[in-house]
């Protein structure tokens, strides 16, 4: 497990530059009331690097590959109250760090190892108050020019490093995301289940019900935390994209969208499934549903090395602009084609949200979506419906490890002119995809996506 962490230390240092030295902070811990703290989570930057999960932590790391941790001392009275702490003496041999330190002593060291290098690395926005700190770091060692010292003369963005290293995902880490995906399934054919066992034997269903269902099969199979809020919304509730589960009646014949996935040894995983509470889809439901899923598959047909990140976008919209205007969501006297639903962007009113993100330790993970090293901007225009400035950079080309999410969707709102029978229903059906040399692995599919599969699972 070391070795991973060390090898990332190493790839990292030799992008520093010679005379470059890097801080990484874990992140703070953060009180949610009075006395009581939030679960703590690590900063995913230091854990990349460190595989190590303690509060009050800090890498220093050298161009010449030295890293030195910092960490919370042992101390038998806080252990006995706060559990177990690594300390600096046994983190060398464990995480395999050239040195670590108290984190106590951190200021009165970090000077030191500032000192006579060139550029200072850090994690730029991301540490509230981190700027100021190596600010002050700085100042010490402006302190002691006189005295032979040098101080570095550059600071630098570490997120612009390791974000473009974050993006491609190495062996370990797709052997994680493949197990966090696998729990996350499970947990969504369970909530599908007891919505349709509870609706049967004639029990109220409310969406906590269904979330307790997620939950519980998260922690189950081992999984520390959710990997964002889950969104578990009974029928128009799925038209409101950020819906966090909460007290609403599933009904029969109304559909369910449950977008949540686990966090597991802090990677993420990213699941939506919509299936209706009874287990039985009407005609209409069935229609929207279809397309919503002819759409992800001609996104995921478009998921490969190769492809730019923005063609899985515009193969997923051509699919459901087409659907728009083949159902009447859209007025075809007003719009021809496909082309002139895209073009004019009145998709917008029912699809309104990109078809994938980049996932990894953060749900919504680190990486640029635009190609370095390709000239840009290549053009601007004015987006036709807010009237903003897009600036059109090179979109991001697909490499084997990228892993992002597929997820179309579409949210019918009642409006004048859109069919009456599609009113309030909202679709999205996302999975998590791993870039291959020739297409991509899915590797949430432990959960049915076909509606008659999801029908069969249902009655059983
Ligand atoms: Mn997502």
């Amino acid at each position: 497990m070391t070795c991973v962490y060390a090898q990332r230390r190493a790839l990292l240092a030799a992008q520093l530059g010679a005379g470059g030295v890097a801080i990484i902070p874990t992140a703070p811990e953060r009180a949610r009331n009075r006395d009581t703290g939030y679960l703590y989570r690590h900063d995913s930057y230091f854990y990349y690097l460190t595989g190590f999960s303690e509060p009050n932590a800090c890498l220093v790391l050298g161009a010449d590959g030295t890293s030195v941790l910092f960490c919370q001392p042992k101390d038998l009275e806080r252990e006995i109250w706060d559990g177990i702490r690594l300390g600096p003496e046994a983190a060398v041999a464990e995480l395999g760090v050239s040195q670590a330190y108290s984190c106590t002593e951190l200021d009165a060291r970090l000077p030191r190892l500032l000192e006579n290098r060139e550029r200072v690395w850090f994690p730029f926005a991301t540490h509230e108050g981190l700027a100021a700190r190596v600010e002050a770091w700085l100042g010490q060692v402006k302190g002691r020019v006189r005295f032979g010292a040098q101080c570095p003369a550059e600071q630098a963005d570490l997120c612009a490093l390791l974000d473009e290293m974050r993006l491609v995902k190495d062996a370990h880490e797709i052997a994680i995301l493949r197990r966090a995906a696998a729990i996350s399934a499970r947990a969504h054919m369970r909530a599908m289940q007891r919505s349709a066992r509870m609706l049967r034997a004639g029990q109220e269903v409310r969406e906590y019900h269904l979330d307790a269902e997620l939950l519980h099969e998260f922690r189950q199979q081992g999984s520390q935390y959710v990997a964002y809020g889950s969104i578990v919304a009974a029928g128009a509730n799925a038209c409101v994209l950020h819906y966090q589960a909460d007290k609403a009646p599933v009904r029969a014949g109304e559909l369910v969208l449950i977008d949540a996935g686990c966090e597991l040894d802090g990677y993420a995983s990213d699941i939506t499934r919509t299936f209706p509470a009874d287990g039985r889809f009407t005609g209409p439901q069935r229609t929207l549903y279809d397309l919503v899923l002819a759409s992800q598959k001609a996104a995921v047909a478009t998921t490969r090395a190769g492809a730019r990140f923005d063609d899985v976008h515009d193969a997923a919209v051509a699919v459901l602009a087409q659907g728009m205007l083949d159902l009447g969501l859209l007025d075809r006297s007003k719009y021809g084609s496909a082309q002139d639903v895209i073009e004019s962007r009145a998709y917008f009113q029912f699809y309104m949200h990109r078809t994938g993100h980049w996932m990894g330790m953060d749900v919504h993970d680190c990486g640029s979506y635009v190609e370095p090293g390709e000239p840009g901007p290549d053009s601007e225009r004015r987006d036709p419906l807010s009237g903003e400035l897009i600036i059109h950079r090179p979109s991001r080309i697909l490499r084997p490890g990228m892993v992002t999410t597929i997820e179309p969707g579409i949210y019918v709102r009642p409006a004048p002119g859109v069919p009456e029978p599609f009113h309030n229903i909202g679709i999205r059906i996302e999975d998590d995809a791993v870039v291959t040399e020739t297409g991509c692995e899915l590797i949430t599919r432990g959960v049915p996506v076909e509606a008659d599969e999801i029908e069969a699972l249902m009655r059983d």
